[in-house]
């Protein structure tokens, strides 16, 4: 799987954070069309749960896990919102004749305790073997010990770039890359090389209405995937052509995030 790339689309590239259940069409269909240039090329794509999936999980506190009755109503309803996402998602990135298929996450994968503990690979590899796309999402998961909890899009695509040891895992958000603050002139600057070192000292935002945690925890997912070899970006996937530069090697504006 040296070739694979795995492109995570934030939950803020595929809907809008402001309105509730508004998924960016125009948006997807760009995107469709500048992974349509790089293809064919073996290619996974995971996406988050933008306005669909976090208000409802928040709702009903789904990531802390099983509590009292009332939420299993919240379990469905997350996991329904992030299937009707996904189905537009797939949908979307098929008109641009992409062979996009969706599997859903929450019955592929199981976690303990909020970390992947098994991932049915089967259906995953049936689909590429095929030529096929497969297409995942951030989900509300069975959890051993907690009985359910939220599965971050975020973990999902690091955890599957280090096992099928991709080259590339793309992290396509609605900034440029990761932010520091000059001391000095107390001005934002882009961070165009992220290691441990630079991680461990910036200070980040907290994220609002985001049950998974932003960009620290992306951060994290993305070292954790550099650690194993694979090539790590952070990049603007609002902006129309970065995604397909990335993927095609060319320089673009963004974050590299590497160990040491
Ligand atoms: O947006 C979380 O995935 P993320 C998905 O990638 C849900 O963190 C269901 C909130």
């Amino acid at each position: 799987m040296g070739r694979l790339i795995v492109l995570k689309l934030g939950g803020s590239v595929v809907t809008s954070k402001q309105q509730r259940f508004s998924f960016n069409r125009d948006v997807l269909l760009r995107i469709g069309k500048e992974l349509r240039t790089c293809w064919p090329t073996p290619l996974l794509i995971v996406h988050g749960g933008g306005s669909f999936g976090h208000p409802v999980a928040e709702a009903y506190g789904i990531k802390k896990g099983y509590q009292r009755p009332e939420q299993l109503r919240g379990f469905l309803e997350t996991v329904s919102a992030m299937r009707r996402l996904n189905d537009l998602v797939v949908s979307t990135l098929g008109e641009s004749g992409l062979p996009v298929i969706g599997i859903p996450t929450y019955c592929t994968v199981t976690t303990n305790d909020g970390e992947i503990e098994t991932c049915n690979f089967e259906p995953i590899f049936s689909a590429m073997d095929i030529g096929l796309i497969p297409v995942m999402h951030g989900d509300a998961v069975f959890d051993r010990k907690l009985k359910f909890t939220i599965l971050s899009g975020d973990a999902l695509a690091s955890y599957i770039a280090r096992k099928l040891k991709a080259k590339q895992l793309i992290f396509a958000v609605d900034v440029d890359g990761v932010y520091g603050l000059d001391r000095n002139t107390s001005q934002r600057f882009l961070i165009e090389e992220l290691t441990e070192k630079v991680h461990m000292s910036i200070k980040y935002e907290q994220a609002e209405g985001d049950v998974t945690g932003g960009m620290f925890y992306k951060v994290e997912e993305a070292l954790s995937a550099a650690r194993h070899g694979v090539e790590v970006y952070i990049i603007n996937g609002l902006v129309p052509g970065r995604i397909e530069a990335v993927i095609k090697g060319q320089k673009v504006i963004g974050t590299r995030v590497r160990v040491g």
